[in-house]
């Protein structure tokens, strides 16, 4: 089953039928309730309209939003590659093969852009990049209850100019979109899910890429017990985990460009540079 966020509320999807969600706000869910539970007493309703593309909202509210790091040998090898003039490249190696993971701040959720929302360049950049990941949802236990699909904006010159720099490089307007929708766990994660990157310019791909989460290093639950070691989250967060795929070095987004990233079992997140 599915949650939406949209613009007549929570809608649940199952088996391809919408059903009305009875507890409108994801801060609740994720802030003790029980999305399972939830999900299933919907689904005993009477079906409702489809969303059409132009209702669907961010699926998240007041949560944070963070995200993981260098959690993907493609990752580690890209940003040694776009840091070797700064000397900053040897962080990522270390990271790469620490116990701690890397983990910064990302957005709040009213700054998530929605799909089919515009996601932006900062300007004062010239080399960036969509970076497609698998986000966790996770509720104010600590417990991994969705998934979604998330881009993480990045440019790639500024972060390459000085580690220290990493928050100008990650955190602007339009940096963060998330959605189209949360899966809600039933079970495991499907390490065989495949994520998807295609960037469109002019109708035409200019680039694809795919990974599958077996090249994810790291744990989930390890990246979630980390981000909750030392900080509540009342209304549960959603935690990005890293990009598997980077577009060569060559290569960096122009505006109009559309990207489409998705990962197996959730959907298709679409966003277009502004
Ligand atoms: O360390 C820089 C950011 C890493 C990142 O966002 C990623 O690996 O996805
Ligand atoms: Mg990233």
């Amino acid at each position: 089953m599915k949650l939406y966020n949209t613009k007549r509320g929570l809608l649940i999807e199952s088996e391809g039928k919408f059903y009305n969600a009875a507890t409108a706000r994801l801060d609740e869910i994720l802030g003790g309730g029980d999305i399972l539970a939830i999900a299933r007493e919907a689904v005993k309703g009477s079906p409702v309209d489809t969303p059409s593309s132009e209702e669907l909202l961010a699926p998240v509210q007041n949560q944070e939003v963070w995200a993981s790091g260098v959690t993907y040998y493609r990752s580690r090898n890209a940003r040694i590659e776009e840091s070797k003039d700064s000397g900053g490249g040897d962080f990522y190696d270390r990271v790469y093969t620490a116990e701690r993971p890397e983990l910064f701040f990302k957005s709040v959720g009213s700054r998530v852009v929605r799909p089919g929302g515009s996601v932006r360049i900062r300007k004062d950049s010239k080399w960036n990049v969509p970076e497609p990941e698998l986000v966790l949802v996770i509720n104010s236990d600590g417990e991994i209850v969705g998934l979604t699909v998330g881009n993480d904006m990045s440019s790639r010159d500024i972060e390459g100019e000085n580690p220290l720099y990493l928050p100008q490089a990650k955190v602007y307007d339009g940096s963060c979109a998330i959605g189209p929708c949360i899966l809600i766990l039933e079970g495991p994660i499907d390490k065989n899910s495949a994520i998807w990157l295609e960037i469109q310019r002019n109708g035409v791909a200019a680039f694809e890429g795919s990974t599958t989460l077996r090249e994810l290093k790291r744990d989930p639950k390890e990246l979630v017990s980390y981000l909750y070691r030392e900080m509540t989250f009342a209304e549960g967060a959603m935690l990005f985990t890293g990009t598997g795929i980077v577009p060569g070095d060559d290569f960096t987004l122009d505006q109009g460009d559309k990207v489409l990233i998705t990962i197996d079992g959730i959907g298709t997140l679409e966003n277009v540079i502004a």
